[in-house]
C-alpha cells in the first residue's frame, strides 16, 4: 500500500519553514499532497489561487509532491486522497496546545488517519507567514526567509500603489 501524506496549512504565504517540512515529508512518504485550507482564526492576505501558484512554483522540483485547495474539513480532504497521514510542523511550545486540539478533533472525526509532527529546523524555529508579512510590509529584508518569487509577490501586494 502506498504511503500518502497530507501537509495542510494556510500557507499565506509559503515560507522556507513550510518548504523544509514538505521536503522532509517527501523523503518519507510515497506522495505528499499539500493542501491549502481555511483557518477560521486567520484573515487571508493572498487569495487561495495566489497561494497555490506560489506553492506550485516553489515545489515544482519535488517529484512526489502536488498541491491543491479544499473548502471544508481537513479530514474529509485527507480521506478523499486516501491519505494515511497528516503532517504538521512543530516550532515552539506555543504551537503545542493548538496542534493537540486539532489533532484530537481530527481523531474524533476519523481514527484511521494518524497525525505526525516534524520538529522545525532550528534555522526556521522563529519563522511564520505572519512574521514574514510584517517584515515585508515595512520593507525589511526577508530574502533568507522565503523564495524570491514569494518575496516579489509580497512586495507587489504591499507596495502596489508606490510610484
Ligand atoms: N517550521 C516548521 N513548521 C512550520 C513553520 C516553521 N517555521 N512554519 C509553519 N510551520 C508548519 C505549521 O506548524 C503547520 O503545521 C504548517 O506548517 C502550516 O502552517 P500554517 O500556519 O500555514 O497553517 P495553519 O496552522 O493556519 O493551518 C491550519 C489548518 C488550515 C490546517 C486548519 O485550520 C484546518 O485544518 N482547517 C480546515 C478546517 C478543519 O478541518 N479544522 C480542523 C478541525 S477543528
Amino acid at each position: 500500500m502506498a504511503s500518502i501524506a497530507v501537509c495542510p496549512g494556510s500557507f499565506d504565504p509559503i515560507t522556507y519553514g513550510h518548504i523544509d517540512i514538505i521536503k522532509r515529508s517527501a523523503k518519507v512518504f510515497d506522495h505528499v499532497y499539500i493542501c491549502v485550507l481555511n483557518n477560521s482564526a486567520k484573515k487571508p492576505f493572498f487569495s487561495v489561487e495566489e497561494r497555490l501558484e506560489l506553492i506550485r512554483e516553489v515545489t515544482k522540483d519535488i517529484k512526489n509532491v502536488s498541491a491543491s485547495s479544499y473548502e471544508g474539513l481537513l479530514i474529509d480532504y485527507a480521506k478523499s486522497v486516501k491519505a494515511n497521514a497528516i503532517i504538521r510542523g512543530l516550532r515552539a511550545v506555543s504551537d503545542f496546545e493548538y496542534e493537540m486540539q486539532i489533532t484530537s478533533m481530527n481523531r474524533v472525526l476519523s481514527d484511521d488517519i494518524e497525525t505526525f509532527f516534524i520538529m522545525t529546523n532550528n534555522q526556521y524555529s522563529f519563522l511564520s507567514s505572519s512574521i514574514v508579512k510584517e517584515v515585508s510590509k515595512y520593507d525589511g529584508d526577508i530574502s533568507e526567509l522565503v523564495p524570491k518569487i514569494v518575496h516579489d509577490a509580497l512586495r507587489a501586494k504591499f507596495h502596489k500603489n508606490r510610484p
